[in-house]
């Protein structure tokens, strides 16, 4: 099964890195996604990152998926605690994880690359490959359609994937207390489809994904992806 058809097809054309082939856009910014299942410290190496680019001076803009713009976040809260969630088809799910990131990409990523901004996803179409197409099941090929519509060629420069055993992030997310949304709510197997759907989606593009184990602390994980990002950045 081949994740990326679309990218492969270009890559072979033009490149050896698919995202920079299918980065379309004329920008000196750099995209950068962060993508992991729940509980494996993405919002800490995001935060960490942040400050430190920020620190160096650079222009740096973090947003999450699904969300980052007023139209994604009231998609957010849609499909985490709308009241008839419980009856939200997996397709209707797809698609509107689909809308919040076409909304994203055309209202704020692409200005903010033009712009020469160094901007940092937290979640990017990897999730909706993972989460709605090995998780949920849904056919590949229309996930990658969709997934294709929706980011219309803008591509992230660099992919980290946090990487943590099942087991751990499950205790780290029970061990939180709070009440658990829809998407969290799901069983533990779940959670071990999204973490090898990552794992095998990091094997067929190795090029833009990095795999970061995140079970290790998180000063070692934030200069292992410091390093990742200045490697990265000096290849565009
Ligand atoms: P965060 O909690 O990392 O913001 O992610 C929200 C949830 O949405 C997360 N669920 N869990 N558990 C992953 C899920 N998600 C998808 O299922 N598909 C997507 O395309 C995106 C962006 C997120």
């Amino acid at each position: 099964m081949l994740l990326f058809d679309i990218a492969a097809r270009h890559a072979k054309k033009t490149s050896s890195n698919p995202a920079q082939s299918l980065n379309t856009a004329t920008h000196n910014g750099f995209l950068l996604s962060f993508e992991g299942s729940e509980g494996c410290g993405k919002s800490t190496q995001i935060r960490l990152l942040a400050e430190h680019l920020k620190a160096a001076g650079q222009a740096v803009e973090v947003m999450r998926e699904p969300g980052g713009t007023a139209i994604g976040e009231e998609v957010r809260h849609l499909l985490q605690h709308a009241k008839a969630g419980h009856v939200m088809t997996h397709e209707a799910e797809l698609l509107l994880f689909a809308a919040s990131r076409a909304q994203l990409v055309r209202e704020k990523v692409r200005p903010l690359l033009e712009a020469g901004v160094l901007v940092i996803l937290d979640r990017f179409l990897d999730s909706t490959t993972v989460y709605q197409g090995m998780a949920r099941g849904l056919p590949l090929a229309s996930v990658q359609a969709i997934n294709a519509f929706a980011v219309g060629g803008t591509l992230p420069h660099l992919t980290v994937l946090l990487d943590l055993e099942t087991d751990t992030a499950w205790q780290r997310i029970h061990a939180t207390g709070r009440e658990l949304d829809r998407m969290e709510s799901q069983p533990r197997e779940f959670f071990e489809k999204v973490r090898q759907g990552y794992l095998e989606l990091a094997r067929a593009e190795p090029g833009r994904i990095a795999v970061v184990d995140a079970g290790r602390a998180p000063e070692l994980i934030h200069a292992e992806i410091l390093k990742l990002v200045e490697t990265r950045r000096h290849a565009f």
